[in-house]
């Protein structure tokens, strides 16, 4: 028999649950940033959202994220989330009526978990010597320069190579269908389509995941506001 008090701890938990749903979050974005991805994932839930465009650094953006970096979500209340991989983990929960999570079984959480690992520690790690090579050497020289570039290039070709097998059999990257998980590929897709010396022509299953994304209207309004048309 259920007592008093946990019926009115319930509601207070439902009301809770409800309060947080409910308040509107500010996503603060660079262009061309891997916020795009949590960029993206807000406008395909649908849900009220502000974008403010930042740059690195900036006053503003170190006001709500100490590493001056973005992606950097502010909900209304004033909590603070950054980490590219957990706003989309909390947004996707936030919202599970958009069906962005991939799944709700354990498996299906620790696949997304996996995939957002992937995309932060691997792939976008092996972008950053090709975006500042000056960070991974003390050597000043334009020789030093482009040997850090390469050596990134490589680190990108092998974790372009796992996602192109793993996309052999699939549409989308979670088994569960589109996702967050997808949301987060679609920056780095474009960073490597431009900063590969082949693009994607070895990777012809990201190629097909990247146009089915691009091709999304939801996702071109975000690119169209990304670059101010
Ligand atoms: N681990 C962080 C990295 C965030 C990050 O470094 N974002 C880049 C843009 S893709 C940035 O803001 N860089 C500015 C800087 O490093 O100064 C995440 O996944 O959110």
């Amino acid at each position: 028999m259920i007592s008093l008090a946990q019926v009115v701890l319930l509601a207070f938990g439902l009301a809770l649950n409800k309060w947080e749903n409910d308040i509107m979050p500010t996503l603060y974005y660079a262009v061309g940033a891997c916020s795009l991805a949590p960029h993206i994932a807000l406008e395909w839930i649908g849900a009220p959202y502000e974008a403010i465009n930042v740059q690195y650094g900036s006053k503003e953006l170190v006001a709500v994220n100490p590493a001056g970096a973005v992606p950097t979500l502010r909900e209304d209340d004033g909590w603070l989330l950054t980490q590219c991989g957990a706003i989309l983990d909390y947004l996707a929960s936030k919202h599970p009526e958009a069906g962005l999570s991939g799944g709700d079984s354990i498996r299906e959480k620790a696949e997304a978990h996996r995939w957002s690992a992937f995309f932060t520690s691997d792939v976008h790690a092996s972008f950053w010597p090709i975006f500042m090579p000056f960070r991974y050497t003390t050597d000043t020289s334009e020789a030093a320069r482009s040997t850090v570039i390469e050596a990134g290039q490589r680190l990108v070709t092998k974790q372009f190579r796992i996602l192109d097998s793993h996309l052999d059999t699939r549409d989308y990257i979670l088994d569960g269908g589109r996702s967050v998980i997808d949301a987060y590929s679609f920056p780095m897709i474009r960073w490597a389509i431009k900063l590969l010396p082949n693009g994607l022509r070895e990777y012809p299953n990201v190629r097909t995941l990247h146009d089915r994304i691009a091709a999304d209207p939801a996702v071109q309004k975000v690119l169209d506001r990304e670059s101010g048309t």
